[in-house]
C-alpha cells in the first residue's frame, strides 16, 4: 500500500488534503465521535448550535474557554508536520481543515483553508463584526460588540451555519480539480466538508485514506490505510524523501 501511494505522489502534481480532528488526536485534542470523543460527553445541539448560544451563552462560553485552554497547551504533531513535508511534491497543493485548532498553521503549513472557522477568533453574533484574537471572555459578563451591543461568540461554524462562501467555493473548486485527494482523520459525514473527496473521486482523482477506522468514505477510497495519521504520514514522506526527491 506504501509504494502503491508513493507512486500516486509521484504521478500527480496537484494534491488536495482534507483533515479531520484524527490528525490532532495524537497532539492531545479531543476528536469529536468515538468512544472518547467530545460529542460522548456533551450534546452538540447544547453547545455547537446557535440556538444553545442565544438559549446559554454561558454554557456554550464556558465549553469554549475549556477547548481554547486544551488547544493552547498542545503542540502540532508528526502529522501537521509531514503534510508542510508533502507539499513540495506537488506544482499545486491546498489543504483543507475541518479543525478550528490552527495547529496545521503552527507546524507551518501555508495556503489553509479552515471550512469550520478558527476558535482563537471571535465576532459578533448578531452584524458579524470581527474582534481581536486574543481577548479573554468572561462567560459570566460576555462582552458586546462595540458597533451593534449584540454578544461575543467563537468564529467557528455551528450545525445548521453556512460556511464562509469563499472557502467553500474554493474547497470545492479545488477538489474538482486535483489529480490525488488525501482524506486524514475524519469521520466524512459533516457536510458539506464530507463532499469533498466525493466530488475529487467523480472527477477521477485518485482517493486516499487515512483513518484507523473506516469510515463510509473508505469503499470509495483507491487505498484506505488503517493508522494513526502521526505514523503513516512521516512513514510516507521518509519513503519519498529516498525514492523520489521533490522536482
Ligand atoms: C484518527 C486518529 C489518528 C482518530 N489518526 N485518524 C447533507 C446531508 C446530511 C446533513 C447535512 C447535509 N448538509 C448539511 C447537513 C447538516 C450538517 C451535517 O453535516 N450534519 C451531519 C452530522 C449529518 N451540516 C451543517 O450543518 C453544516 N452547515 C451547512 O451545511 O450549512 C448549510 C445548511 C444549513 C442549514 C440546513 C442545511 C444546510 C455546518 C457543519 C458545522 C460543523 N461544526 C463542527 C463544530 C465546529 C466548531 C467547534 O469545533 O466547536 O465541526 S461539528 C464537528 O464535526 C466539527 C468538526 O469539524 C466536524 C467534523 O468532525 P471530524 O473532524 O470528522 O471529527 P470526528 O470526531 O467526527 O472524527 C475523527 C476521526 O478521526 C474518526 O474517524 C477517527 O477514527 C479518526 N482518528 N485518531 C488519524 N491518530
Ligand atoms: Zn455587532
Amino acid at each position: 500500500m506504501l509504494d502503491e501511494i508513493v507512486n500516486a505522489v509521484r504521478n500527480c502534481r496537484s494534491c488536495v488534503v482534507l483533515t479531520g480532528a484524527g490528525i490532532s488526536a495524537e497532539s492531545g485534542v479531543p476528536t469529536f465521535r468515538g468512544s472518547e470523543g467530545l460529542w460522548g460527553k456533551f450534546k452538540p445541539e447544547e453547545l455547537a448550535t446557535m440556538s444553545a448560544f442565544i438559549s446559554n451563552p454561558k454554557l456554550v462560553w464556558e465549553w469554549y474557554n475549556w477547548r481554547r485552554q486544551v488547544v493552547g497547551e498542545v503542540k502540532p504533531n508528526p502529522g501537521h508536520y509531514a503534510l508542510c513535508d508533502l507539499q513540495r511534491w506537488f506544482d499545486r497543493f491546498t489543504l483543507i481543515t475541518q479543525n478550528v485548532d490552527g495547529l496545521h498553521r503552527a507546524a507551518g503549513s501555508e495556503n489553509i483553508l479552515e471550512l469550520h472557522g478558527n476558535i482563537y477568533r471571535n465576532k459578533c453574533v448578531d452584524c458579524n463584526h470581527q474582534l481581536p484574537e486574543d481577548m479573554d471572555i468572561d462567560p459570566d459578563n460576555i462582552s458586546s460588540c462595540p458597533r451593534c451591543g449584540g454578544k461575543i461568540r467563537p468564529d467557528v461554524v455551528w450545525f445548521g451555519e453556512m460556511l464562509d462562501a469563499q472557502i467553500i467555493n474554493k474547497a470545492f473548486s479545488e477538489s474538482e480539480q486535483t489529480e490525488l485527494f488525501f482524506s486524514i482523520g475524519t469521520s466524512a459525514i459533516v457536510h458539506p466538508a464530507a463532499s469533498l473527496p466525493i466530488t475529487a473521486k467523480r472527477q477521477g482523482a485518485t482517493l486516499v485514506e487515512i483513518n484507523p477506522e473506516m469510515t463510509p468514505l473508505s469503499g470509495l477510497a483507491d487505498y484506505y490505510v488503517s493508522a494513526k495519521s502521526g505514523e503513516f504520514l512521516p512513514t510516507l514522506v521518509e519513503r519519498l524523501k529516498q525514492t523520489s526527491p521533490p522536482g
